[in-house]
Order: structure tokens, then sequence, then C-alpha cells
């Protein structure tokens, strides 16, 4: 039960991220934790839903690209803060390797995915942004992993997700790595389309999804 001052607290920090109103998101997260407020509920109806109203601004040309690089300069910092205070599961769930792809720099989405793979038990490598295909591979196959996780959000850096399941079709790796993607303007059906294993709208349906890819490898999914 949400008591009325913590849902006004969390409301609060998701207008000062969107408003992009810097001196005041992170006190406010502070002020929330020192309340007792949930930091996983800080996470997603402050920060969170503060982040999708400022990237629906963008899109609709109310806010500038200026405004994007500081609503993710806060939203990231407010994210650090939480981070150490949200609920972890205790054990091993399964290895995942997760970057954006080739030419595409937009981390923050992929960011909180890898933190709640990390949350949900699963170890996770994250290659950052900008990586090539056979770096992916590479990783996987150092690493021993379950699962590549593919992030990427424009025309021009998604046809490079299916780049990555080509080449392990082309090594023969296809069938020793799952394959998941997400990022605005992927969806189940592109996913599907490019022979990858799943499509994940957020991190709470990518800890899903890898749980269920993970319980049933060895099967076809
Ligand atoms: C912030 C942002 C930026 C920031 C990124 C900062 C950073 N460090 O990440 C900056 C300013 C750098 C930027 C740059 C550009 N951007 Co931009 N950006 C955005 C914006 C507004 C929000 C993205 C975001 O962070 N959302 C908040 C997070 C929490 O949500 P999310 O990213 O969607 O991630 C969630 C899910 O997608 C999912 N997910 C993400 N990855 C994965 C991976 C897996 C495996 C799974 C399962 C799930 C998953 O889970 C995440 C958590 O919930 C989007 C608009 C939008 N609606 O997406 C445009 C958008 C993606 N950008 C766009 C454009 C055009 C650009 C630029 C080309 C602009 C320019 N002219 O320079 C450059 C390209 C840079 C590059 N080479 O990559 C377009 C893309 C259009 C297209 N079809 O190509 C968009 C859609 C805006 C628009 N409506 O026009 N951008």
């Amino acid at each position: 039960m949400v008591e009325p001052d913590e849902q006004d607290l969390v409301k609060q920090i998701a207008e000062a991220v969107d408003e992009l109103r810097d001196a005041e998101a992170l006190p406010l997260v502070e002020k929330a934790l020192s309340a007792g407020v949930d930091a996983d509920l800080i996470l997603r109806d402050g920060i969170m839903s503060g982040m999708k109203k400022f990237g629906e601004k963008f899109g609709k040309g109310e806010y500038f690209l200026p405004d994007l690089l500081l609503g993710s300069d806060i939203a990231n910092k407010c994210i650090a803060r939480v981070r150490p205070h949200l609920q972890s599961a205790p054990k091993k769930a399964g290895t995942v390797v997760i970057g954006a792809v080739k030419g595409d720099i937009h981390s923050i989405g992929k960011d909180l995915v890898a933190m709640q793979l990390r949350l949900g038990g699963f170890e996770v490598s994250d290659l950052g942004i900008d990586v090539p295909p056979m770096k992916f591979i590479e990783k996987a196959s150092e690493t021993g992993s379950d699962i590549i996780a593919l992030s990427a959000f424009l025309t021009s850096t998604i046809p490079y997700i299916g780049e990555v399941v080509k080449y392990l079709k082309d090594v023969g790796l296809r069938e020793k790595f799952r394959v998941i993607i997400g990022g605005t303007g992927t969806s189940a059906d592109y996913a599907r389309h490019i022979g990858a294993d799943g499509w994940g709208r957020d991190g709470v349906e990518a800890v899903g999804l890898c749980q269920r890819l993970v319980a049933s490898a060895g099967k076809s999914v």
C-alpha cells in the first residue's frame, strides 16, 4: 500500500525529470529514499515515467536535442542514486551479453534493461553503445552466455540486429545463443522477421523473456 504522501513525492520526481529541473530531481529522489519510499517505485513511477514524458515531448517537437541530453543526464544521476536500494535476486538466473548495435548511441533504455536483468539474477556483460556485430558474438562465446540482447533505435541501425543473427548463422553458432531485441522502432513482428528469439517492451519484459529462454534452452521456443 503506497501512502498518498509517497505517491505525491514520486509524482514530483516524474515531473522534475520531465521538466528538466536539474537542481530539484536528485534532492527529490533523496527525500523519497529518506522517507522510506520503495526504490523500485521511485525508479518506475518517478524517474522512468519522467523519461517517457520527455521522450514524447521530443517526438512532438516540444523538446530539442540539448533538452534530451540534459534529461538523460538528470535521469542517469537519479538512477545511480536509487540503484543500491533496488531489490536484487539472490541466485544466478543465466548469463546475458547486452549492447546497442553498431551506429547506435542510445544508452538509457539499454542501461535500464541491463540493470533490471542484474536485479533479476542474471550475470550481464554490457558492451555499451555502437557495438559491431561480431563483438557480440565474441563476447558471448568468451563468457559462455545464454543470451545476446540487442538494443536499437534508429531506422539506420535496426538492420544491424539482423546482421548479428546472420553472422551467428555464418559462424555456425546460431543454436548456441538465444537472441532478444528491444528499443523504439523494434517489435515482436520484427524479431520474428529477422529470426531473433524474442522482443521485450521494457526491462521487466526482458527479465521474463530471458527466464523463459533459459528455461527452454535446448527446446524450440
Ligand atoms: C534520449 C534520446 C536520444 C539521446 C540518447 C542519450 C542516451 N545517452 O541514451 C540523444 C540526444 C543522444 C539522441 C540522439 C539521436 N537520436 Co534519439 N532519442 C531519444 C529519445 C527521446 C528517448 C530514448 C530514451 O532514452 N527513452 C527512455 C528509455 C527508458 O526508454 P527506451 O530507450 O525506449 O528503452 C526501453 C525500451 O525500448 C526497452 N529496450 C531498450 N533496449 C532494449 C534491449 C532489449 C534487448 C530489450 C528486451 C528491451 C529494450 O526497454 C527500455 C527500458 O524500459 C527517443 C524517443 C523515443 N520515444 O524513443 C529518440 C529517438 C530514438 N532518437 C531519434 C533520433 C532521430 C536521434 C538522432 C539521429 C538525432 C539527430 N538528428 O542527431 C540521434 C542519433 C544518435 C545515434 N547515432 O544513436 C529518433 C529515431 C527515429 C528513427 N526511426 O530513426 C527517436 C525515435 C526520436 C523521434 N521520435 O524522432 N537521442
